[in-house]
Order: C-alpha cells, then sequence, then structure tokens
C-alpha cells in the first residue's frame, strides 16, 4: 500500500506522502472495536422525511427523479418517470432538497466578534453562509438556536436586527469563509455541533423578508441579495461557483446562461439537481448547456432570439400607445429603458399592469410575451479550455458581433472535468496531461485580443485578491451595451495548493501580489479606457510557484528543466506587467 501511495502522491511532494503513509500504519494499529447491537438485525427504513414543500412541479421532480437517483438507484427509473422532462426542461431549485450533510466541520459564528462585512457570504462557493437583516417581528420569530444582534453600521443601523445563517447540511466543509473573516467570528466544528442551525437557515430562505434598502453592487450589499445558484456539487472550495454565485446575486432574476460543457456544466445542471433556483417570484437564471465547442454561438442565439422577440413588442408597444394616449407615459418609459436592466424594470412592471388594465387584444397580443418584455442579462459561461482553445473561434465570432452578451470565463489554466489537460490558458513550466515536462510556451492573453476591437469591455478579475474590482467589472460589464468578456482566475483542485482548497481565495491573493495574475478593465464606454487595478508585483514569485504541485512537482521530476522554465515564468510575468503599464498610455490618451 505505501508503495502505491509513494507513486499516487510523490508528485504532490514527500510531506503528502509522509502523511498517506502514517494513515496507513494508524489504519492498521489505531482502530477500535464497536459491538454492533443485536437489534439491528432487525432494523427498518426510516420513514420518509416530512412533505416536501414548494412548487408542485419541483416537488414531484425531486421525489421521482432526484430522490432515486441520490439514493443510486437512478439505474431503475423508467423512462415514465420523465414524461414531464421530453424537451429536456428541468425545474430550478433541485439541490435545496438534497442537503447531503457531506461535511466533517462546518463554521460556527461568534455575533459579538462579527463586525458585519459580509465577506464570508462574499467567497462561500456554495451559498451556505448567508447575512440577513431581520425586522423586529421575523427576529422574534426565529429559531432560538439563532443568535441575533443589532445591525451595526451604515444602512439598517437603529432599522433591522441581524444574523449570519448557516446550513450545516448544504454546507461541504471548505473553511474558506473562516479564512475570509478579517476578525476571527468563525470557526470550525464539527458539524453534528452545529445541527441546530439548521432550522435557522431554513427560517431564514423561507420567511425572511427581502430588504432592498440593505441591497446595492458593493461586496457587503451584494450579499443582502439573494444568491441563485446554492448548494452545488463543485468541489469544496472551488472558485468557478463562487464567481458564478456573485453573478447571480446581481442579475439572477432575469438572467439567461449559456454553458460551456465543463466543471460548470458538471456542477451546474447535473439532471435533475438544478442549483440554479428562483426567487420568490419565481424569477431565476434560465439555464442551457449546448456544446463545449459552439458554447458562445449558442449564446448568441439565446440573446438574438430574445432581441428579435423585444424588437417585435416594441414596435406592438409603440402602436398601442399611438392608438390610445393613456398609455403614452408608461410606454415612453418603457422604450427609454429597454436596453438597461436595472432601470428597465420598474417600467416593465409598469407597462404590464397597464396592459392588464386595457385588456383590449392589442394589449392581449403583448401580453402573451411578457416574460420578453424586461431586459435580459444574457451570459456566456466556461472555462478555459473552451475559451481560449476549443470554442475559442466562436468566441471570438461572438464578441466580434459587437452585440449585448457577457462572457465569463473561469480560467482554471486547465481543462479541469477532464482530469486536468492542458489548454492556452496554461503557463510555463505548470505540469499538466499534454505537459508532462512542463509547458514551454506561455498563457495567451486572451484578454488583449478582445481588447484590440475596441468595442468590447474585458476585464481580468481575482475575487480573493480584490473583491470590490471583481464586481465593479462584473455589473461594469454587465451594463455595458456590446459584448463583455470577464476573465476571472480560479484556483482549482487540479493545483493542489498547499494546504487545500481552503487556501483557494487566499492563493488568488497571493497570485495578483506577485504578478502572476493581473486585474485590469478596459471598458469602451469610459472617458478612461483602460484601468490598471494590480499593483507592481511585490516579489515572492517563485514561493508562489512552489505552493502549488501543479509548478513544484517539475522540480522533483525534471528539477534542471524546472529551473529554467520558472525563471522564464517569471520573466514573461515582469514583462506582461510592463506591457500592460504601457496601455494606460496606449489607451487613455
Ligand atoms: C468537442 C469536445 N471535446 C472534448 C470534450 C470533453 N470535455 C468535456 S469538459 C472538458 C474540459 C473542460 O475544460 P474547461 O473548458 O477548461 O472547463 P473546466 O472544466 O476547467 O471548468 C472536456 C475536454 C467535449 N465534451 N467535447
Ligand atoms: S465552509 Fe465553505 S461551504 Fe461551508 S459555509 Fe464556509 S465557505 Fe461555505
Ligand atoms: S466575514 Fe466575519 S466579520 Fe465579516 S460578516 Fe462574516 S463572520 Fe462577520
Ligand atoms: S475541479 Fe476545480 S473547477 Fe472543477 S469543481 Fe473542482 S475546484 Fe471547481
Amino acid at each position: 500500500m505505501k508503495e502505491k501511495a509513494t507513486q499516487s502522491y510523490l508528485k504532490k511532494g514527500q510531506d503528502i506522502v509522509d502523511m498517506n503513509h502514517k494513515a496507513i500504519d494508524l489504519g492498521a494499529t489505531a482502530f477500535k472495536k464497536f459491538n454492533v447491537p443485536a437489534d439491528w438485525a432487525n432494523a427498518t427504513d426510516e420513514k420518509a422525511a416530512a412533505k416536501k414543500v414548494g412548487k408542485a412541479e419541483l416537488v414531484k421532480m425531486v421525489t421521482n427523479i432526484l430522490d432515486p437517483v441520490d439514493k443510486m438507484d437512478g439505474d431503475s427509473l423508467p423512462v415514465s418517470a420523465f414524461m414531464d422532462h421530453v424537451d429536456g426542461q428541468f425545474e430550478l431549485g433541485a439541490a435545496a432538497y438534497e442537503k447531503r450533510g457531506v461535511a466533517v466541520s462546518v463554521p460556527k459564528w461568534e455575533a459579538s466578534k462579527c463586525i458585519q462585512c459580509n465577506n464570508c457570504s462574499y467567497v462561500c462557493p456554495h451559498a451556505t453562509i448567508r447575512p440577513y437583516a431581520l425586522t423586529a417581528e421575523e427576529a422574534a420569530a426565529i429559531p432560538a438556536a439563532a443568535q441575533v444582534v443589532d445591525v451595526k453600521a451604515g444602512k439598517g443601523k437603529g432599522v433591522y436586527k441581524f444574523t449570519i445563517a448557516i446550513s450545516p447540511l448544504d454546507c461541504m466543509g471548505c473553511g474558506v469563509c473562516v479564512g475570509a473573516c478579517p476578525v476571527a467570528a468563525l470557526t470550525m466544528v464539527p458539524q453534528e455541533e452545529e445541527l441546530a442551525q439548521q432550522p435557522v437557515f431554513d427560517y431564514c430562505v423561507a420567511k425572511v423578508s427581502d430588504k432592498k434598502d440593505m441591497q446595492d453592487y458593493t461586496v457587503k450589499g451584494s450579499q443582502f441579495r439573494q444568491p441563485m445558484l446554492e448548494f452545488s456539487g463543485s468541489c469544496a472550495g472551488c472558485a468557478e461557483t463562487s464567481y458564478a454565485r456573485l453573478v447571480t446575486q446581481l442579475f439572477g432574476d432575469r438572467m439567461y446562461i449559456s454553458n460551456a460543457t465543463g466543471c460548470s456544466s458538471i456542477w451546474g445542471g447535473p439532471a435533475s439537481t438544478s442549483p440554479y433556483c428562483t426567487d420568490k417570484n419565481g424569477h431565476g437564471p434560465a439555464w442551457c448547456n449546448s456544446l463545449f465547442e459552439d458554447n458562445a454561438e449558442h449564446g448568441l442565439g439565446m440573446f438574438i432570439g430574445q432581441d428579435k422577440i423585444r424588437e417585435d413588442l416594441a414596435e406592438q408597444v409603440k402602436a398601442i400607445a399611438e392608438a390610445d394616449a393613456s398609455l403614452k407615459d408608461v410606454a415612453k418609459a418603457w422604450l427609454d429603458t429597454m436596453a438597461d436592466g436595472e432601470a428597465n424594470k420598474a417600467p416593465t412592471a409598469a407597462l404590464i399592469a397597464a396592459l392588464e388594465k386595457k385588456g383590449d387584444a392589442a394589449a392581449k397580443a403583448i401580453l402573451e410575451k411578457k416574460e420578453y418584455l424586461g431586459k435580459k442579462s444574457v451570459w456566456i459561461f466556461g472555462g478555459d479550455g473552451w475559451a481560449y482553445d476549443i470554442g475559442y473561434g466562436g468566441l471570438d465570432h461572438v464578441i466580434a458581433s459587437k452585440k449585448d452578451v457577457n462572457i465569463f470565463v473561469f480560467d482554471t489554466e486547465v481543462y479541469s472535468n477532464t482530469g486536468g489537460q492542458a489548454s492556452k490558458a496554461s503557463n510555463i513550466g505548470q505540469v499538466a496531461q499534454f505537459a508532462a515536462a512542463g509547458k514551454e510556451v506561455k498563457k495567451k492573453s486572451l484578454s488583449e485580443i478582445a481588447m484590440q476591437y475596441g468595442y468590447v469591455y474585458v476585464a481580468q478579475v481575482a475575487m480573493g485578491a480584490n473583491p470590490a474590482q471583481t464586481i465593479k467589472a462584473i455589473t461594469e460589464a454587465e451594463a455595458y451595451h456590446g459584448p463583455s468578456l470577464i476573465i476571472g482566475y480560479a484556483p482549482c483542485e487540479m493545483h493542489s495548493i498547499k494546504g487545500g482548497m481552503t487556501n483557494c481565495q487566499k492563493e488568488m491573493k497571493k497570485a495578483v501580489d506577485c504578478g502572476y495574475w493581473n486585474l485590469f478593465r478596459y471598458n469602451p464606454e469610459a472617458e478612461k479606457k483602460f484601468t490598471l487595478d494590480s499593483k507592481a508585483p511585490a516579489g515572492g514569485y517563485q514561493e508562489f510557484l512552489m505552493n502549488e504541485a501543479r509548478y513544484s512537482r517539475l522540480t522533483r521530476e525534471f528539477p534542471a528543466r524546472a529551473d529554467v522554465l520558472f525563471k522564464l515564468n517569471e520573466e514573461e510575468a515582469k514583462k506582461r506587467y510592463e506591457h500592460l503599464t504601457k496601455l494606460i498610455a496606449m489607451y487613455n490618451e
């Protein structure tokens, strides 16, 4: 066994091998004997859990499909079980019914220490730690295990109570939230100790109302918005899901997502465990996965389809307002804001109300398509294997089209979902499949290819390094009336970061501090188009590389080559930063 462990783990470092050997030794000696109680021989199955509540179609799907699948009994499902889904559509929000309870330890919140910054929630990949602002009545009815305090500062002070709700049965135990807390108000404790928090979380989700006055587009305010990606099956600590969750908090109620095949299609839509969900009005991201190689085109199709319907609706709205002067103002307000998401919300609601009141044939014809009236936020999600390599031709075609779509690339610098093949986003010296002796050529600059069009919004972000810059880039990209490309640095299981994925967000900061990854925004609509958001490299580059076994393993396998490639990697990073500083002058004069 030890030999096999050495073979499997030497690439991750001798310390990992030693830990495995120790575990093998302990497995042989440190066991205890427990007698199985005799009455277990007559054990019967537990009664089915309390009746599921929720939308009837969703409960039916969960009961008939998800439950058997979760028990590894999906093979026994008859074809007839899928009759409601013959067109491939599944209900949103099924993941909330799973309650996998897989975390060994979960965070425990200490209200007295908390400064209510919401950083924990901002980074959580699984949306299992959430801040809530409560009215006095909501606070009075919360289960007893909750800790409820006054809102300490800023918006809501003197108005609301505050709590942090944690779902122990959905949490993945990554500890990323603990690392993001500036005042050590969170500690990891055994899951069983925190089970009383589950009813608190469930109460907050079901009963606490949306506090619009607490919500904005800052790190703190964004976390009072409902995440519409929750409890996915991504790895504990995954950066991809933290980014996607954040995007849904900002635009989820009017989002369309086209998703490339890759990790994001697997954690995003494993039939029938849909982790994308809806708000209390039934609005949530409409999500679809086509192919690895045509995702951008597929997303463009989603945009064009609804855009054409909206163009036709605009003609109908103009005509009805011309015929009936009482509709002139509502129609104008809707037409004037058609291209702007947030601004179009109230005029859309007013237009629908006015048309419902009017109720004639022309009004009914518009109302038949009322779901299209509001401005949609169209997103195209995928990994670097999709964006830099296999779907690149399509991505280029789509950004060149000048249409108002938003592309988010989860850049793990490797094909993560298929076990870590090198992509054109992989970097010099990185060991991956198809680059067993370390990749020789530098990472492609996808961002600069996009910038040269001049009309594409482009940003590079790393949420753990600069959370405010990330949210700024996402909101600017969405507001931009044209194509946008955001590339998010996404540390991944595949990187074998020292200490594991609990350090995911911290690793982003290290990457930016040493200049391995750069933060910037290119906004064609801004007066100063190019903004370099990261500082000059502060040193520690080689230490950064050695912190990840995707690099450090090369020093064990090919030490001389490692030396050369890692130096080259650092030199290229320095050149890249100097080059970026020149773009400030080039694009802003
Ligand atoms: C044309 C095609 N080639 C290969 C595959 C197999 N495949 C599925 S996901 C994937 C890797 C995706 O990598 P990436 O785009 O980097 O996303 P990540 O998994 O890293 O999020 C591959 C190769 C496929 N589905 N289609
Ligand atoms: S431990 Fe991980 S999954 Fe659990 S609440 Fe914290 S960040 Fe979320
Ligand atoms: S990160 Fe810490 S201080 Fe900030 S809200 Fe969470 S628990 Fe409170
Ligand atoms: S392999 Fe990487 S990208 Fe995929 S779910 Fe795991 S951490 Fe996330």
